[in-house]
C-alpha cells in the first residue's frame, strides 16, 4: 500500500504561500491545475481512466465506468492559507485504499470510482462546493457561470482556459446516475476525535451553512479633510457588524458566525471609503438558528448603518440545510469499521451536497491539533493509515 501520508508528501509544497505558511489552490487557478495533472498522473499509473466531467470535477474509473458505482474522493483546493490535509487527505486515501485492495487480491465487482470535486471551498469564486453543486444541479448554472473571483474572471473564463466548455455547465444526470454510493474520507475540522481518543469516526450530520455578503455604502472622502460630522464612513457600521455576529451567535445554543473577510473600496490609508464589503458565514444544527443568527445580525447592522447614514445591502451567497447523513449506510460503514464512533462537524463538505441525492457517507480522521483552514492542520501518521485501512474495508463491502 502506498502510505497517504507518502502521497500527501508527493504534493509536497504545491501551493504553499511562504508568507502565510499555508496552502492557497483555488478551483481551476494554475496551482490547483498543477495539483490535477499531479492526480490524474497518480491514477493512470494505478491504471484508473480519468475523465473530467462537463463541470470538471475528476472521475478515474477502476474498470469500466457504469451505473451503481462505488465512488470516493474528496477535493484538492483549498482556503487561502489553508491546511496540507483539508480535501487532500480523501483523494490520497482514496489512492492508497485502491493499492491495499489490490493488495489484497481485490477486484470490484461493480463499477468503482475515484473522485475530485472542484472548487469546494469556494475559495476562488466564494460558491462553496461549486463541483458538486454543479454536478448534482443545486446551484443555477447560468448564475455560476457569472461568479467572478476577486480579480474579475468569471467562472465562465476560468473553466474555458482549463478546456472545458462553459455552456455544457450544470446538473449532469449521467454523471448523477453512475454514483450509487459515495464515501468522503476527511480529516476532522474540531476536536472530536481527540476528546474521544479514536482515530476515525463516521459522520452523523452537518450544520447548516450560509454565507451572506453585507455591502455598506457610504461617501468616499479625504482622511484628514472631513470633519466627523460631515463623514458616512462605511467603515463604522461594518466594524460593528462584526462584533455583532460575535454577539448574535453567543446569544443563539450552538451557532457559529464568523466574518473572515472584509473589503473597503477603495482601500486607501487616508481615504474614507466609499463602500465597505463584508462577508459573514453563519451556521448552526438546524436552519432555524441560522437564520435567527443572520436576522439578528441583519437587524444590528442595519441600525448600525442608519446612524452613520450609511446605505446596507445584503446578499445571500450560498446556504446549505443541515446534513443528516443516511443512518442505515452509516451504522453499516461503522459496523464494517467495529464500531466506531458518529460525529457532527461544523465543516460542510461535497458529501453534503450529493447526500441529497445519492446515498452518502463519511469518514473522519482525527486532527491532533483540532485545528483547520490554517497551517497547523494536522493527522498523525498512523492515524492516516488507521483512515485507510478503515475506506478500504468499507470500500471493499460496497463494492465486493
Ligand atoms: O467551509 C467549510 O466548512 C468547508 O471546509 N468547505
Ligand atoms: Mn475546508
Ligand atoms: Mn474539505
Ligand atoms: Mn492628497
Amino acid at each position: 500500500m502506498t502510505a497517504a501520508t507518502e502521497l500527501l508528501s508527493a504534493i509536497g509544497t504545491v501551493g504553499r504561500d511562504p508568507r502565510r505558511g499555508g496552502f492557497s489552490r483555488h478551483g481551476f487557478d494554475p496551482v490547483e491545475l498543477e495539483l490535477r495533472e499531479w492526480f490524474v498522473a497518480e491514477a493512470e499509473r494505478r491504471g484508473l481512466a480519468v475523465r473530467a466531467d462537463r463541470n470538471g470535477n475528476l472521475w478515474a474509473w477502476w474498470g469500466e465506468p457504469g451505473r451503481d458505482a462505488v465512488v470516493t474522493g474528496s477535493h484538492l483546493d483549498s482556503v487561502p492559507g489553508g491546511g496540507a490535509f483539508d480535501g487532500p487527505l480523501g483523494v490520497v486515501s482514496a489512492l492508497a485504499a485502491v493499492d491495499l485492495l489490490r493488495e489484497h487480491g481485490f477486484a470490484p465487482a461493480k463499477p468503482f470510482a475515484v473522485v475530485v470535486f472542484a472548487e469546494e471551498e469556494g475559495g476562488r469564486f466564494g460558491m462553496p462546493c461549486l463541483g458538486s453543486r454543479l454536478l448534482t444541479g443545486s446551484i443555477d448554472a447560468d448564475a455560476a457561470r457569472h461568479l467572478r473571483d476577486p480579480d474579475g474572471t468569471s467562472l465562465a473564463d476560468a473553466v474555458t482556459a482549463a478546456g472545458l466548455d462553459p455552456a455544457r455547465l450544470g446538473r449532469d444526470d449521467e454523471a448523477l446516475a453512475a454514483i450509487g454510493t459515495f464515501v468522503e474520507l476527511h480529516v476532522e475540522q474540531g476536536r472530536g476525535l481527540i476528546d474521544l481518543g479514536a482515530p476515525v469516526a463516521v459522520a452523523s450530520s452537518i450544520l447548516a451553512h450560509g454565507r451572506w455578503r453585507f455591502r455598506f455604502t457610504g461617501e468616499g472622502n479625504h482622511a484628514g479633510a472631513t470633519l466627523l460630522g460631515d463623514r458616512r464612513d462605511p467603515m463604522v457600521p461594518a466594524a460593528e457588524m462584526v462584533l455583532a455576529a460575535r454577539v448574535a451567535a453567543a446569544e443563539v445554543d450552538d451557532a457559529r458566525a464568523t466574518v473572515g473577510r472584509l473589503v473597503p473600496n477603495p482601500g486607501g490609508t487616508n481615504v474614507i471609503a466609499s463602500t465597505v464589503d463584508v462577508w459573514l458565514d453563519a451556521r448552526a444544527p438546524d436552519d432555524a438558528r441560522t437564520r435567527q443568527v443572520l436576522d439578528r445580525i441583519r437587524g444590528m447592522a442595519t441600525e448600525a448603518a442608519q446612524r452613520e447614514g450609511c446605505d446596507l445591502a445584503v446578499t445571500e451567497e450560498s446556504y446549505g440545510d443541515t446534513v443528516h447523513f443516511d443512518t442505515g449506510l452509516r451504522d453499516r460503514v461503522a459496523a464494517a469499521l467495529g464500531g466506531v464512533p458518529a460525529l457532527p462537524t461544523g465543516a460542510g463538505h461535497d458529501a453534503g451536497v450529493l447526500a441529497a441525492h445519492v446515498p452518502t457517507a463519511m469518514l473522519f480522521v482525527r486532527n491532533p491539533t483540532g485545528v483547520s483552514h490554517a497551517p497547523e492542520e494536522f493527522a498523525e501518521a498512523e492515524d492516516c493509515e488507521s483512515g485507510v485501512t478503515a475506506l478500504a474495508a468499507v470500500l471493499g463491502q460496497l463494492a465486493g
